[in-house]
């Protein structure tokens, strides 16, 4: 267990900080863009092994991050469960229609994912780390009754909120399928797991609680029994000061891009990993303003373990070069 990332999720103040970024596979790549051109759908980008190891490998090629994460999507999981999902060009993923009593696990259809994770584990340089990831149940649940991304999420959030228990039946589901999906991830190779909530903040503390940290933590359990080995990374985005509650529960959390790294320094670093959190706007601006922000959230997190990375995902603006400058301010930092 030498690699640099997965020391730190160990819990030590690793000095260069390891170094990865969500999203760091996508469109703004050319190399991305291109291999993305002959492949048709993206859910069948996902499901093809070869391509989607080479895509995974892409990112790490050429900035040398300390991890490659999986190259695949929170999606497969509610395709994995028979509700029918496409990713329409320009608008986003779209769900077919939502039936509860409908659901249950398709055999195999989560395969393909496994044999990428063998294949990018094979041909990773010794040094690199590979995490696996599945959304979490809240925020796969939104896509899934909400039936695409949305600006305000009401259906979601009136079914969570009016109709707990039948929401319940959805999340605890989720809760297993998601369980199933990490350990396969780990037992074909997968180092470390992140769980992405990405929508979390959607809901008000005893929402995030219920709907969120407890599913969190259910997971968090019983991965621990089937890996107890592989750390796992928690991503509750906007969820301000809960964010400390989540570090009982994971090996590491991620803050999103409005967390103060000097708040998490105190809050949640005596009990977890931090990883983030730089404004994926600043890697797209570049030059003195994003080094000046990489380096505070550096400095302020240099005490403990500290995994760099963004707030949110890479943007498909952002210029390749200043991924390789950020690289070089994260590598040097005092
Ligand atoms: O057009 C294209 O080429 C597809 C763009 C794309 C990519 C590159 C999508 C569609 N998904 C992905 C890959 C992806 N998705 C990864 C790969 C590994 C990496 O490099 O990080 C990961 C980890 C995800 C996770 C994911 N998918 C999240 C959670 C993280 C986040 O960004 O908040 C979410 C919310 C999705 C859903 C999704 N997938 C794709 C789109 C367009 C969306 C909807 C986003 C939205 O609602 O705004």
């Amino acid at each position: 267990m030498d690699k640099p990332l997965l020391k730190a999720l160990a819990g030590e103040a690793v000095r260069p900080a390891p170094f990865w970024l969500m999203r760091q596979a996508g469109r703004y790549l050319p190399e991305y863009r291109r291999l993305r051109a002959t492949a048709g759908n993206f859910l069948d980008l996902c499901f093809s092994p070869p391509l989607a190891a080479e895509i995974t490998l892409q990112p790490v090629r050429r900035f040398g991050m300390d991890a490659a994460i999986l190259f695949s999507d929170i999606l497969t999981v509610p395709h994995a469960l028979g509700q029918e999902v496409r990713f329409v060009e320009g608008k986003g993923p779209v769900l077919g229609p939502l039936d509860l009593a409908a659901l249950q696990p398709v055999g195999g259809r989560l395969d393909p994912v496994y044999e990428t994770v063998g294949l990018v584990r094979a041909s990773l340089p010794a040094e690199t780390a590979l995490i696996g990831f599945a959304g979490a149940p809240w925020t796969v649940a939104a896509y899934m009754v909400e039936g695409g991304s949305s600006r305000d999420w009401p259906e979601v959030r009136r079914l969570a909120l009016g109709e707990p228990g039948r929401f319940a039946e959805l999340i605890d589901l989720l809760v297993e399928i998601t369980v199933d999906h990490l350990a396969a991830q780990a037992d074909a190779g997968a180092e470390a797991l992140q769980l992405f909530d990405s929508w979390a903040g959607l809901l008000p503390p005893a929402g995030i609680r219920r709907w969120c940290l407890e599913p969190a933590r259910r997971i968090a359990a019983a991965l621990c029994e089937r890996h107890p080995a592989v750390p796992l990374i928690l991503f509750p985005r906007g969820v301000g000061a809960l964010a400390a509650e989540f570090a009982g529960i994971g090996d590491c959390v991620g803050l999103d891009t409005a967390a103060d790294p000097a708040w998490a320094a105190a809050a949640v670093q005596g009990e977890a990993a931090v990883q983030g959190n730089l404004d994926p706007m600043l890697l797209v601006v570049g030059g003195a303003a994003m080094e000046r922000a990489a380096r505070e959230i550096l400095s302020a997190l240099r005490h403990g373990p500290h995994v760099f990375n963004l707030g949110h995902g890479v943007l498909p603006i952002t210029p390749p070069e200043h991924v390789a400058a950020l690289g070089r301010i994260v590598r040097e930092a005092p």
